[in-house]
């Protein structure tokens, strides 16, 4: 299981770098750039989706699996992208999004086209809808004028479930996996995987709660396993993002014996700052951090694999959410958050830019927005009465645009990132936070990660190590011990912009120590 000592970097490829000066990144952009990938450290990399799509839903709507959008390359580009990346020694996972196509699919066109099409039962068709909400605002059903009749969506309406009762849906599935494996990729990133075994007779309720990990969802886990992965799985990564998932359920999915998935990604601690929605915060209390952190580390120390991550595309940025990105914290803060997830069992993930203390933006008006989630949500709270200042305020904290401002490689007027115009507004303090000012800098956040990427790399404590959690009642500091035979390994930071006191020492804003192992 060689990821247990792996990172993994995420790469929103609309994002990170233009090469031909669309304003829109692409698969040659990051082709050049893994040099700079190699020198962070990072074992894989995870490319958001760059299939073919209308890009309703920034490429999670796709409309081709084994393609390229033309936007981000060709299959030759995507070629030479995989040839670099295992030339570095590094790996390359793509993201599956399975639980829905978009609506422009040849596999819906032919679905929406009459009631007896033979890909008919390939989505989900009612006469009525039940009472499922979007997780983009609105019903999770949309009517189809031409055979009137409604189809099931829990994202966009572009973006229809498909049915994996039906095993020609599965098949299809895993054949287009197996191409992709065939074409050297190392691995899959599961969009919403849980939500692919839907509830029988689709009974009204919370869609979340009646969607999440439903009656075959091992069942269909286990086949894709034998059908994709048998004999080829100890070279892959796969990791299952699974909203709403539990401990007990992540046991049973990450259980070696039980061939499913080598780790998900669970949402327990980016939902601990919000009450009944995203949109409706609270303020973070940073010992229900510890304890959700802490009981994923617990709870999955003698079966399972955890993934550890603070941010990614759909999260705002982490060092403005968890840490406190004022200029006189920010790489503090930045430094510690890494320093607390890095050094705990599981594999990292980290996402473009975090590795440089990239922040939140500062967005203006509703028309700096880009994010169909954020967008709906504007037009839905607008709608039903919500004063539209105090919504878009919410936006500016929440918003999944966030994390989509493009990555800042440099000072210049765009950040280096395209010589164009940007598809989404460049963060203006990139002037002061870029890649440029950071690789040569001992103390730059960059090279932080770096030496926490190291230490995963050359000490079996930080990989294999057990988890002992401390202070676990201190309202500031986050305190652990690994151990692995003789080794140990202390880890204790200040997650708050305060001194804080503990075992008889003072503790600076954001201070973090760690007290490696002593060598043999
Ligand atoms: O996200 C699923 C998911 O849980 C998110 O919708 C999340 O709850 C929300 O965005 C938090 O604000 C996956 C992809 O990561 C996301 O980008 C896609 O929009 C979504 O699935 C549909 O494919």
């Amino acid at each position: 299981m060689w990821w247990k000592s792996a990172v993994v970097y995420q790469i929103y490829p609309r994002s990170f770098a233009d090469s031909d000066g669309d304003g829109i990144g692409d698969l040659r952009g990051i082709a050049g750039r893994l040099d700079y990938l190699k020198r962070l450290g990072v074992d894989v990399l995870w490319l958001s989706p760059i299939y073919p799509s209308p890009q309703d839903d920034n490429g999670y709507d796709i409309s081709e699996y084994q393609d390229i959008d033309p936007v981000f390359g060709s299959l030759a580009d995507f070629d030479a992208l995989l040839a670099g990346v295992h030339e570095r020694g590094m790996k390359l996972v793509m993201d599956l999004v399975v639980n829905h196509t978009s609506d422009e699919h040849p596999w819906f066109l032919e679905s929406r086209s009459s009631r007896d099409n033979p890909k008919r039962d390939w989505y989900w068709w009612r006469a009525e809808p039940n009472d499922w909400r979007s997780y983009f605002s609105g019903s999770a059903w949309e009517a189809d004028q031409a055979t009137h009749e409604f189809y099931l969506h829990l994202f966009s309406r572009k973006q229809p479930d498909l049915n994996w009762e039906n095993p020609e849906v599965r098949e299809a599935i895993y054949a287009m996996m197996r191409w992709w494996l065939d074409r050297g990729v190392d691995g899959f990133r599961m969009d919403v995987i849980n939500l692919i075994s839907k509830p029988p007779g689709l009974p009204d309720g919370s869609s979340e709660e009646l969607n999440n990990c439903g009656p075959r969802i091992h069942e269909f886990l286990q086949e894709m396993h034998r059908e994709v992965f048998a004999g080829r799985d100890a070279q892959m990564l796969t990791v299952g993002e699974m909203p709403g998932v539990t401990i007990e359920q992540a046991r049973l999915f990450t259980d070696p014996a039980r061939a499913e998935v080598d780790m998900v990604f669970q949402f327990e601690h980016v939902r601990l700052d919000q009450r009944d929605s995203k949109w409706d915060r609270k303020p973070l209390d940073v010992r229900e951090l510890k304890a959700t952190l802490n009981r994923w580390q617990t709870g999955l120390a003698d079966l399972g694999w955890n993934s550890l991550y603070w941010n990614n595309h759909d999260q705002p940025r982490a060092v403005s959410r968890f840490g406190d990105d004022r200029p006189e914290f920010r790489v503090r803060a930045a430094k510690a958050l890494a320093t607390v997830l890095h050094l705990q069992r599981g594999t990292p993930y980290v996402y473009q830019g975090e590795e440089l203390g990239m922040t939140n933006a500062p967005w203006g008006s509703i028309e700096d927005f880009r994010d169909i989630e954020s967008l709906n949500h504007y037009a839905e709270a607008v709608a039903a009465g919500q004063d539209p200042g105090e919504v878009l305020d919410v936006l500016r904290g929440r918003s999944r645009d966030n994390a989509r401002t493009p990555m800042q490689w440099d000072a210049s007027a765009n950040a280096g990132f395209t010589d164009g115009t940007p598809w989404l507004p460049v963060n203006p303090n990139h002037a002061n936070i870029n890649a440029a000012a950071q690789v040569d800098d001992p103390d730059s956040v960059f090279n932080h990660y770096r030496r926490l990427i190291e230490l995963r790399h050359t000490l079996p404590v930080v990989a294999e190590g057990d988890f002992t959690p401390l202070a676990e009642d201190h309202p500031q500091i986050y305190a652990y011990v690994r151990r692995l035979g003789n080794d140990e390994l202390r880890v204790v930071a200040n997650l708050s912009s305060e001194p804080a006191e503990w075992e008889g020492e003072t503790l600076a804003p954001w201070e973090a120590r760690v007290q490696l192992p002593s060598p043999a």
